[in-house]
């Protein structure tokens, strides 16, 4: 990796988690030991997405692409690909994207491209995730950083927080709890990759270290 990592990421709307990336490096610049990674876009499905505001307030150049504009999934992706690449990312990440990405984009960004998933993958792919682990009756419930394949929420994990159901959660009560552990992994996760530490590798997997990571990604019980 670079002395610097640059970075896009990806929003649909609040952007907490790309708030907790934009303190995280804000944080890092003012210690002693500053990370790599630079946001140079935010790009949004959505021009209401709250977290444009956010970025703007960051001062970070922002860029809305209405998926409703284009004609089918192919040419969103293309235009997507097009509007990323012009600010030459290391690394892409989806924050609370909501629209999934054809293959053609995904092998684009091969290694490169990380989602967080607010469940303990392989669990509960896709939506309403607190509701289908209350459902469930499950004490355990989490999220989950992985990077992005062809697979729907299915690529190799990188790192995984854990965090016990209490009685009487709601879905509500529950997504919070699991929202606070999604700004301490998806940074983590971030800087990891910027500083070279976090690699996918095509034999081995998600590494760290040049060492291979668990199937369930690293794992913290906070
Ligand atoms: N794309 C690929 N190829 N692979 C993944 O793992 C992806 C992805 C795109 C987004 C995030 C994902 C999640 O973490 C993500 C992972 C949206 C949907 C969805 O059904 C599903 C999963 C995820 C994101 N989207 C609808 C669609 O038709 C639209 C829903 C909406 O607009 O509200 O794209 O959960
Ligand atoms: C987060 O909980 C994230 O895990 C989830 O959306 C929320 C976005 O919040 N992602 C998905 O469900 C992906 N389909 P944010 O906009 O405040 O970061």
């Amino acid at each position: 990796m670079p002395d610097v990592c640059n970075v896009v990421v990806l929003i649909s709307g609040s952007g907490s988690n790309l708030q907790a990336l934009i303190d995280s490096i804000q944080a890092g610049a003012n210690a002693s030991k500053s990370s790599p990674a630079r946001i140079r876009a935010v790009i949004s499905n959505r021009a209401d997405a709250y977290g444009l505001q956010r970025a703007q307030q960051a001062g970070i150049t922002t860029q809305v692409l209405d998926h409703k504009q284009f004609d089918d999934r192919e040419a969103f992706d293309a235009a997507l690909a097009q509007a990323i690449d012009a600010h030459e990312p290391h690394l892409v990440i989806l924050a609370g994207f909501m629209r999934i990405l054809s293959p053609g984009f995904v092998r684009h960004y091969a290694g490169r491209l990380l989602n967080i998933h607010p469940s303990l993958l392989p669990k509960y792919k896709g939506l309403h995730t607190h509701q289908r682990a209350l459902d469930a009756g499950d004490s355990e419930h989490g999220c989950s950083v992985h990077f992005v394949t062809e697979e729907l929420d299915g690529g190799p994990l990188v790192i995984q927080a854990i965090i016990p159901v209490r009685p009487d959660d709601s879905p509500t009560s529950l997504a919070q709890r699991v929202h606070e552990q999604e700004h301490v992994i998806y940074p983590l996760a971030m800087h990891w990759f910027a500083e070279g530490r976090l690699r996918l590798d095509d034999e081995l997997g998600a590494t760290l270290d040049a060492q291979p990571l668990p199937d369930s990604g690293y794992v913290i019980r906070p």
